[in-house]
């Protein structure tokens, strides 16, 4: 790249950020990363992935550990692991986020997130933080572990896809409805090995709260991260924190060259809904208005805030919730719930009939408050996918604060614009900052021991890649399958994160409940994917897990960013159809032969899967760097870090 060459904000960052490799797109480079962030889900699996990797302290900036997803207490198991967590969080030099403290993305960004910074987190929303200006990249834990041992992050260098915004939001319509007109028009994987960078002058018009909305639902289009611009907007943010020497003002240069740019008129949007089962099923709210609910939750990483509690207690207050339906309401973090408490906006909830649950993911994730059989649920989350809200046949619509809190009212879907002249709420000149739950580790050399509960298994062992692969097509399935369909989460699944033979009983269950004992029956196998293959989710257990059970290698007709590098970082070998119509002849129950696997990843992109049972060969092919070549063939990352890899 030419040294003069105007560049995005996102070239910048990574510029000086490159380690190694060439900010070409699709070319593999490194980045040092200055921030890692885990939650507890994620996070037990990657500290023992650190731990493995032998260091004494971290090695970046700023490592947070946060407990957000495992918050109910059936048993012992998720105490345990809260436990294990901040023994190592003082052990190795990391901060820690109490339960109860609030979900890591809100946390982050209130607390610890710095334009201009790298951020990489175990969990996919970590490009939550793209809305104060840090390029934040979601990875497994794995990855994450790395960087918090001072390796660099390797990724493909993006396309960067300008979206300029002009104009200003009308009343009742908010940040969720920018994200979910990109949704409705670039679809779940049209942000696959972009990043998505906002400029133009309506910019200026979103507050920071409003612009991490935005980042935090680029994970639905499969985007690397997107990012805004740092400006007064993200510096009036970081005062409020009582943070302004975090700020350094950061934008693309004048005339830089985005590989596209999409225009949105903010003036010009409305109120929409993503309806069930996927984020870009979209339809405005006047389209659904009437649609009968039975549940309406507010709260998650996208929409959590201040500002958008505050608008929903103003339109709460003095009205009831419908008594035909359940309102949820999970705050952010404590200090929203703080500033919500102390300025008699909670009372307004909780008169009006709101269940406030605490600072945590919750019903996002499962974890309770599943809704009744057959019915429909609102939320202002940023995922809908079949099954994920713990019942399998609820359908789930997606949308603003402002939608979720007329619809609370109402009954049923209903349209904000219907109730009259907005709320008008300022964030405020300062935040309620007090951080007496996050917890700074110890000066290093102090000795800590690390508490482990007995639900804490060691990581199981990957052998190095095999020299052939036989087996059967185990499973074969459709388009856009997520990791919640490959390793389920909900309260009753998320308790064994940090126990790999227990957790990979529920591999696939929700496509098939008899996956699990077929895969163990037949030892070695394959699985047989659509386009979008493993989109979602960061969590490693949907590779682990079916390597656990015996999947070597999955043919697949394209796969989302985090999922394939999860696949290679446990050695599942990723391959993908030369002729995408070659996957309508395989299968399921196929015999499939990978033969001399090694020597032909190595030595070109292209393979030949022999069906045996159809008599047939199949031309697949790999995209793996020459690097991510060297990972398979050790049997994943940690193997081939032991074996002195880079
Ligand atoms: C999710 O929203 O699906 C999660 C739960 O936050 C996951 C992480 C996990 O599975 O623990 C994610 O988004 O990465
Ligand atoms: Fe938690 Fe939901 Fe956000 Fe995932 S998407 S981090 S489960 S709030």
């Amino acid at each position: 790249m030419a040294e003069n060459r105007s560049r995005t904000l996102t070239e910048k960052i990574i510029a000086e950020h490159l380690v190694s490799g060439e900010m070409r797109p699709g070319a593999e480079l490194a980045l040092r990363i200055d921030q890692t962030l885990t939650q507890d889900a994620t996070g037990t699996m990657a500290y023992l992935e650190l731990e493995a990797m032998g260091i004494d302290r971290v090695r970046t900036e700023l490592s947070v550990s946060y407990v957000d997803h495992n918050m109910l207490q059936q048993d012992f198991r998720n105490a345990d692991d809260h436990r294990y967590l901040q023994s190592i969080a003082a052990r190795y030099g990391i901060y820690f986020s109490r339960p109860g403290n609030g979900i890591c993305h809100q946390v982050h960004l209130e607390r610890f997130a710095r334009p201009g910074k790298t951020l990489l987190g175990s969990d996919s929303h970590t490009p939550t933080a793209g809305g104060i200006g840090s390029l934040a990249i979601g990875a497994g834990g794995l990855d994450v572990a790395a960087a918090m041992a001072g390796r660099a992050y390797s990724l493909v260098m993006p396309r960067v896809l300008g979206v300029r915004l002009t104009g200003a939001l009308p009343a009742w319509v908010s940040g969720k409805d920018v994200i979910i007109e990109l949704q409705r028009r670039l679809t779940v994987k049209g942000g696959v090995g972009r990043v998505l960078e906002y400029f133009g002058p309506g910019v200026a018009s979103l507050t920071v709260p409003q612009r991490a909305t935005i980042t935090n639902m680029g994970a639905e289009l499969g985007a690397t991260s997107s990012i805004f611009p740092s400006d007064d907007v993200t510096l009036a943010f970081l005062t409020a924190q009582g943070r302004s020497d975090a700020w350094r003002p950061l934008a693309a240069d004048e005339g830089a060259t985005y590989d596209g740019v999409i225009e949105i008129d903010l003036s010009r949007l409305e109120p929409l809904v993503s309806c069930p089962s996927s984020p870009d099923n979209v339809k405005p709210v006047r389209e659904l208005v009437g649609t009968p609910l039975s549940q309406v939750c507010i709260g998650s990483c996208t929409n959590s805030s201040y500002h958008d509690l505050m608008t929903v207690a103003a339109v709460l207050r003095g009205r009831s919730v419908h008594p035909g339906l359940s309102l949820t309401i999970s705050p952010g973090s404590r200090q929203v719930l703080t500033l919500l408490s102390k300025n008699g906006a909670l009372a307004d909830l909780v008169a009006a009939g709101a269940r406030v649950l605490e600072c945590a993911c919750g019903p996002c994730i499962g974890m309770g408050q599943a809704p009744a059989s057959g019915s429909n649920t609102l939320r202002s989350f940023n995922r809908n996918f079949e099954g994920r809200s713990g019942t399998p046949d609820a359908g789930i619509y997606l949308a603003s604060p402002e939608v979720c809190a007329a619809s609370a009212i109402a009954g049923c879907i209903a349209d904000p614009r219907e109730l009259g002249e907005p709320p008008v709420v300022a964030e405020p000149a300062s935040y309620l900052v007090e951080d007496n739950m996050i917890i700074a580790p110890p000066a290093p050399g102090t000795a800590v021991e690390i508490v482990r509960g007995p639900n804490i298994k060691p990581l199981p062992q990957v052998p190095p890649l095999a020299e052939s692969i036989r087996g059967e097509a185990l499973l074969k399935v459709g388009d856009n399958i997520t990791t919640d369909h490959i390793m389920p989460a909900g309260a009753q699944v998320l308790p064994f994160r940090s126990n790999i033979p227990a957790i990979s009983e529920f591999v696939f269950q929700r496509l098939d409940p008899t996956f699990a004992s077929r895969a163990r029956a037949a030892c070695r196998g394959f699985i047989i994917g659509g386009s979008n293959y493993g989109q979602g989710s960061s969590r490693e257990h949907a590779a682990i897990g079916p390597r656990y059970l015996g999947v070597e290698a999955v043919v697949a007709k394209s796969y989302a960013r985090i999922h394939v590098a999860n696949l290679v970082n446990f050695g599942i070998l990723p391959l993908l159809f030369v002729d995408p119509a070659d996957y309508d002849t395989i299968e399921q129950g196929d015999l499939l032969l990978l033969d001399d696997v090694r020597r032909a990843i190595e030595a070109g992109a292209e393979l030949t899967l022999a069906d045996l049972t159809k008599g047939r060969g199949i031309a697949v092919r790999h995209e793996l760097s020459p690097r991510q070549v060297r990972i398979l063939l050790a049997g994943g990352l940690l193997n081939y870090y032991r074996d002195g890899g880079e």
